[in-house]
C-alpha cells in the first residue's frame, strides 16, 4: 500500500512539475520503474480522485486540473511533513473520527496517522457534547500520536495543536484568532474550532493519544445549527471567502509537525509563550466557581502543566485545572 502511495504522489509531481507539458507514457514509466500499463491505471485511479487528465496520443499525459476533493491523495500531495500524514484514512461518513482513530491506534497505526472525515454523524465534544459537522463544509479530523512523554503531560499536547492551528489561522488577513483556555479558538469571540485529546495509558506511559480537532471552513450563516449560531462562526462566514480545505488541512499538519518536535527537542516553553500569545482574555478579571465558592482574579496565563494561573488580589497566584468560567467579567 505504502509503495503504491508513494508511486501515485511521485507521479502527480512529475506532471505537476512539468506544468502544461506533457510527459510521455515512457518517460514516466523509465522514472517510476513500473509499466506502461500500470502508469495508465493510476491516471484512472488519479481521475477518479478528482484530478482531470488529458492523454494525448503519442505525445503523452498531463493534469489538465488538480483535484479539489479531499482524499488520501489529494491531501497528501504537496504535504510539507516528514512523518504527520504519511497515513492517511479518509473516510466520506463516520460517526466520529475518533472512535475511528481509536479502533485504527489498538490495531497498531503508526505515530503519525491521521484520520479525517467529509461528515460526521456524532461528532463530540469533551464530555460527550454534540460537535456538529456538517458535510463537506469543515475539517473534522483525528490525529493519532504515540509520544514517549508521562500521561500528565498530555494536556500540553492540546494547547500545542491549538497553538498550531492559531498560527495557520493567523497567517490569513483579517484573521485574529484566540485561543480560549483549554481548548477552544475564537474569532471575534465566536469559537471556530475545538479540540478534543484522548489518550489511552499506564500509569506512567502513554501507548497513544487521539487528538481530534473540528474546524468550521465553509459554513454559510444558514448552515450553523440554531443551538449554537450566536457562539459559533467559520472561516467563510468571517471573511466572505470559500476556502480550500484541501490547503488548511496540510498547513495545520505542517504546523503541528513543527510545533510537536520543538515541543519534544525543546520543552513546553516555547509553545507556551505563543499559546500565551493568542490567549483569550490573559491579564483581565475573570470569574469562576471552585467547589461552592465563587471567585475573581486576573487570568495571568498557563503553567508548565498546562493548568490555568490566575493571580488573586491579594497577589497569591492559583493554577486551576477545571472549573466553571465566567469569561466575561466587568
Ligand atoms: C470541543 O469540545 O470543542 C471539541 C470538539 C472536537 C471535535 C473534533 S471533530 C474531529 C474529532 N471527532 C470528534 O468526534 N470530535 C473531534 P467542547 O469544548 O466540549 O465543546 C463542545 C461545544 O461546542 C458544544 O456543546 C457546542 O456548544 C459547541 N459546538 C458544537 N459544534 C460546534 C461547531 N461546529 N462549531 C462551534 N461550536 C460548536
Amino acid at each position: 500500500m505504502v509503495t503504491i502511495e508513494s508511486t501515485r504522489s511521485k507521479l502527480i509531481k512529475l506532471l505537476a512539475d512539468a506544468k502544461e507539458s506533457y510527459i510521455s507514457g515512457q518517460q514516466l514509466s523509465e522514472q517510476l520503474h513500473i509499466s506502461r500499463t500500470a502508469i495508465w491505471k493510476h491516471m484512472k485511479e488519479l481521475e477518479k480522485d478528482g484530478y482531470v487528465i488529458e492523454a494525448k496520443p503519442k505525445t503523452g499525459y498531463r493534469i489538465k486540473h488538480f483535484s479539489e476533493n479531499v482524499s488520501a491523495n489529494t491531501l497528501k500531495w504537496g504535504l510539507n511533513t516528514s512523518w504527520l500524514g504519511k497515513e492517511i484514512i479518509h473516510k466520506s461518513t463516520v460517526s466520529s473520527t475518533q472512535l475511528v482513530a481509536h479502533e485504527a491506534a489498538r490495531t497498531n497505526a503508526a505515530h503519525g496517522t491521521v484520520i479525517i472525515a467529509d461528515e460526521q454523524s456524532s461528532g463530540r465534544g469533551r464530555m460527550d457534547r454534540v460537535w456538529h459537522s456538517k458535510k463537506g463544509k469543515g475539517i473534522w479530523m483525528s490525529v493519532i500520536l504515540r509520544p514517549e512523554i508521562p500521561p500528565y503531560m498530555a494536556p500540553q499536547l492540546t494547547l500545542m495543536t491549538a497553538t498550531a492551528i492559531a498560527d495557520v489561522l493567523d497567517q490569513y488577513d483579517g484573521i485574529n484568532p484566540k485561543i480560549k483556555w483549554p481548548n477552544d479558538i475564537l474569532i471575534e469571540n465566536k469559537k471556530v474550532a475545538g479540540i478534543l485529546t484522548e489518550m489511552q495509558a499506564e500509569q506512567d506511559r502513554i501507548q497513544y493519544v487521539v487528538i481530534g480537532m473540528g474546524l468550521n471552513v465553509n459554513q454559510a450563516d444558514n448552515e450553523l445549527p440554531d443551538a449554537i449560531h450566536y457562539r459559533a462562526t467559520s472561516l467563510r462566514k468571517e471573511t466572505a471567502n470559500e476556502w480550500q480545505i484541501i490547503t488548511l488541512v496540510q498547513q495545520i499538519l505542517q504546523a503541528m509537525e513543527a510545533q510537536y518536535d520543538t515541543f519534544l527537542k525543546r520543552g513546553f516553553s516555547e509553545i507556551k509563550t505563543k499559546w500565551e500569545s493568542y490567549g483569550f482574555r490573559i491579564g483581565e478579571k475573570i470569574s469562576y466557581h471552585q467547589g461552592r465558592e465563587n471567585k475573581q482574579a486576573i487570568f495571568s496565563g498557563i503553567a508548565a502543566d498546562g493548568a490555568l494561573l490566575v493571580e488573586l488580589a491579594n497577589g497569591n497566584k492559583e493554577k486551576i485545572y477545571s472549573a466553571e468560567i465566567d469569561w466575561f467579567v466587568e
